[in-house]
């Protein structure tokens, strides 16, 4: 074990080594990517020592741990973030200009793990971040998908996709673990035999796969703690392989290799609709299986008593993806372990728990019954089974009621016969949960009502949250010293405290101050654009971003029909551009590939930019910028130099937003919709410090009932009006109307997530927005007030109302 570098010395001696070691190559002829890796090498060695202590430690304990299972996880950067962790920022700095070597300039050649598609996969980071933090022994599971999601680029204003070869250089953060490889079974079909008088089932399979662990380092924050995320890959079997070979065709071998390989290629882009591809199902069981087996074969001591096992493990599901865990354990202890149905069962119910991250119908998975017994044959016959029993105890509570035993049913019948994964997971989980107030109340009062009154005490909420150290400490480093400045240190671990900063709202220095670390938050953000784009931020512009996915339901429309409006205004005469207040907007947003709509309305923001950028009749007052593939490390840019968040979903829809809570947190005001978590953040901030506009959840749904109409909005407003009207003229497609009419049409005929209804008091709320920013010091106020009450939103606290309320699974001291 080499010793941990404590000292510049000793890091550059380090580092040296490894350039010399581990790349092959003397500091004089090092390409950048040696240099960034054996700085890598250098901070994991020193991480090394602790990861095996923690493993050490945890496996005396034996206390509870918590196995997060989720098909995504969403990285970011991970150098930066593992320097903060160990304290090494200062010294690796200091030894790296000792080499001539600005870490700057390193730190911009790693490739971040795109390993997930938005705010569910980024939650799954910052949760294992903050049990890291927390001291909760936990290991991550998921998927090491060769390529992540994909990177986004812009031609002629449309996205195009390329793969995300994030391994291509290699990740000098992973370690394989070939020896604790995983068999994963497939296909083939079921039998009954004889077991001293007993009849069995056993389930023969028709192929395998190996699963490979790779571990990563989940370093908590400066408490000399390390995690383990592991994620698999997907290699055929040797045997497979062989059988092939024998027969002497090569050519059928390599085939049956690239099968095999082809499971954790890559990452579904796709985050709404699920399509039911065999390939999805086959990444989920693959590593769910492989997991499981890990953790009852590896980490569990030998010969351990099954029945315990609800004193040892709660299996997470981020979501329906690794809902076939819950047959995978049954099948497990039913048929290889050898326990009784009801004894198993009795363990399963309290070894899962669900989080439920979505309210949109089309986003709950169901597996067509054809294909999942295809591939799955036993664990259909066994979810067949848990319907069954369940089914028989609906009747036992309420007789023969047709309706309900359908709507309960794990299986549904129509359009076809499917499993319905959500509700395999309420009957299976020992707790369902939902990401914020608003979401958790929906889906016990609209998706699951009839589950929420037959197991009553099953549904709770927990609300999201974010890590500080990535989204404030480091994203915002001048912010960060700050608020030590004022506070001392502790609030990165107790984010609570930054209610202490209230006061110092009052006191026009730190305002002051405060404003002066947003200007140059909006200066570096404009210097990485313009290196990365060619682009700038234009000096005193309200900075006004909306970065996330593009999906109709959050509504990127309704931002881009404002600023439609004001260029209108502009070009039309009826506002001078010298009234206008400058606003530069940002959005940033990847478009699931096959989604046409949302990729329509990606080329009109670019169209729109393009005509509203060059038009010297708006003096430059007004600019859109759309930088391409966005992802963790521009969000770690752009959020701090924000200074309006737009969380804009129609009520209801969104489950609860994480970008939210980020933008909140490092002072920017929020104009948004009473929807996720933008209620508590707007209770927590107050109503002066927050530009809320749209109908209510209750609104929205009065509205549907009564009849839907936006042609008439259309028509009653002329101001929307002439946004539509100029759209749909061409005057964005170089005169040609077709290009946008879809767009046009789908707002005016078919307005599902009711744009046009909420426009007018969007226009409303944005012009108090330019009101309120025309006075420079109480919008500073206002974005401090707005820091010190969001202390709320770590996911240090959402850790802590999981172990509370779902886990019970204390720190290991
Ligand atoms: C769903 C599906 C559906 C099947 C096809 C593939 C696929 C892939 C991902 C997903 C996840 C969609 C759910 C999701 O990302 N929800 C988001 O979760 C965030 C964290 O809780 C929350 O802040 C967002 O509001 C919510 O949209």
């Amino acid at each position: 074990m080499t010793s941990p570098p404590r000292t510049v010395d000793g890091f550059v001696r380090q580092f040296l080594e490894n350039l010399n070691l581990v790349r092959g190559v003397p500091l004089s002829a090092s390409s950048d990517n040696d240099r960034y890796q054996a700085l890598a090498h250098t901070v994991r060695d020193y991480l090394m020592a602790r990861w095996l202590e923690d493993l050490r430690r945890q496996r005396e304990a034996q206390g509870k741990g918590v196995c997060y299972l989720s098909a995504e996880y969403l990285l970011g950067r991970q150098l930066d973030n593992n320097l903060l962790a160990t304290g090494l920022t200062e010294i690796a700095t200091e030894a790296m200009a000792s080499c001539g070597i600005d870490i700057d300039e390193l730190r911009g050649h790693e490739v971040e793990p795109g390993l997930g598609n938005g705010g569910l996969g980024r939650l799954a980071a910052c949760f294992i971040d903050s049990l890291a933090t927390m001291g909760v022994p936990n290991i991550g599971y998921g998927i090491r998908y060769e390529y992540g999601i994909f990177r986004q680029t812009f031609v002629d204003g449309q996205q195009v996709e390329q793969p995300d070869a994030w391994l291509a250089l290699g990740s000098p953060w992973e370690f394989p673990h070939p020896e604790a490889a995983q068999t994963v079974s497939f296909g083939g079909h079921t039998e009954t035999y004889d077991d001293a008088g007993v009849t069995r089932t056993r389930w023969v399979p028709g192929w395998n796969v190996q699963a490979l662990p790779y571990n990563y380092m989940v370093p908590g924050y400066h408490n000399g703690r390390v995690n383990t995320l592991r994620l698999w890959s997907a290699r055929a079997t040797d045997a497979f392989d062989l059988r092939i070979f024998n027969s002497g065709d090569y050519a059928e071998a390599v085939r049956a290799q690239t099968f095999a390989e082809n499971i954790s290629k890559v990452l579904y882009p796709e985050d709404s609709t699920p399509q039911g591809k065999e390939l999805r199902l086959q990444q989920q069981y693959f590593f769910v299986a492989a997991s499981i087996k890990d953790f009852l074969d590896t980490v569990l001591p030998k010969d351990f008593d099954l029945t315990r096992l609800p004193e040892r493990v709660i299996f997470q599901l981020n979501d329906t993806h690794p809902v076939i865990g819950v047959p995978e354990l049954m099948r497990v202890l039913v048929d290889e372990r050898g326990l009784e149905w009801d004894a198993a069962w009795d363990i399963t119910r309290e070894c899962f728990a669900y989080t439920c991250h979505t309210l949109l119908p089309e986003a709950l998975e169901e597996w067509p019954v054809d294909l999942l017994g295809r591939l799955l044959p036993r664990h259909l016959e066994i979810i067949y089974r848990i319907n069954d029993d369940f089914l028989d105890e609906v009747r036992a509570r309420y007789g023969d009621d047709e309706m309900r035993i359908r709507n309960m049913s794990i299986i549904a019948e129509h359009p076809e016969r499917s499993v319905r994964m959500a509700y395999l997971a309420t009957v299976a989980g020992a707790k369902v949960n939902g990401v914020a107030e608003l979401h958790s109340q929906l889906l016990r009062e609209k998706v699951l009502p009839a589950f929420n009154e037959f197991f009553p005490g099953k549904f709770t909420n927990v609300t999201n949250g974010v890590t500080p150290r990535r989204f404030v400490r480091l994203a915002n480093p001048e912010l960060s010293e700050l608020i030590t400045s004022a506070l001392g240190t502790g609030w990165l671990t107790d984010l609570e405290r930054l209610r202490e900063l209230e006061v110092y709202a009052e006191d026009p220095d730190f305002r002051t101050a405060f404003g002066e670390i947003k200007a140059d938050n909006k200066r570096r953000l404009s210097a990485v654009l313009a290196a990365r784009d060619g682009v700038e931020v234009s000096d005193g512009h309200m900075l006004d971003v909306m970065v996330k996915r593009l999906h109709e339901y959050k509504r990127q429309m309704l931002k881009l029909l404002h600023i439609v409006t004001q260029y209108e205004a502009i070009i039309s005469g009826k506002v001078a551009a010298a009234d206008v207040q400058p606003r530069t907007f940002i959005f940033g947003a990847k478009a699931a590939p096959g989604y046409a709509m949302a990729k329509r309305i990606i080329h009109l923001i670019n169209a729109v930019g393009q005509v509203v950028n060059n038009d010297p009749r708006v003096e430059g007052r007004l600019k859109v910028i759309f930088p391409p593939n966005y992802n963790v490390t521009l969000a770690e840019r752009v959020i701090p130099a924000a200074d309006l968040s737009e969380q804009i979903s129609l009520a209801g829809k969104e489950a609860s937003g994480t970008g939210n809570m980020k933008f909140a947190l490092n002072g920017a005001l929020t104009i948004g919709t009473d929807d996720g978590a933008n209620v508590e953040i707007r209770e927590l901030v107050g109503d002066d410090n927050f530009f809320l506009f749209g109908m209510s959840e209750p609104e929205v749904e009065a509205l549907w009932a009564r009849g839907y109409k936006p042609a008439e909005f259309y028509q009653r407003d002329p101001q929307l009006r002439s946004a539509i009207d100029l759209i749909a003229s061409g005057a964005f497609s170089g005169g040609d109307r077709s290009v946008f009419e879809p767009v046009v049409s789908n707002l005016l005929y078919d307005d599902r997530f009711m744009v046009l209804a909420d426009y007018a008091t969007y226009i409303g709320a944005q012009a108090k927005v330019d009101a309120a920013y025309a006075d420079q010091d109480a919008w500073t106020r206002s974005a401090i007030l707005n820091v010190a009450r969001c202390g709320f939103f770590s996911s240090d606290r959402s850790m802590r109302d999981y172990i509370d309320r779902i886990w019970h699974t204390p720190p290991v001291l």
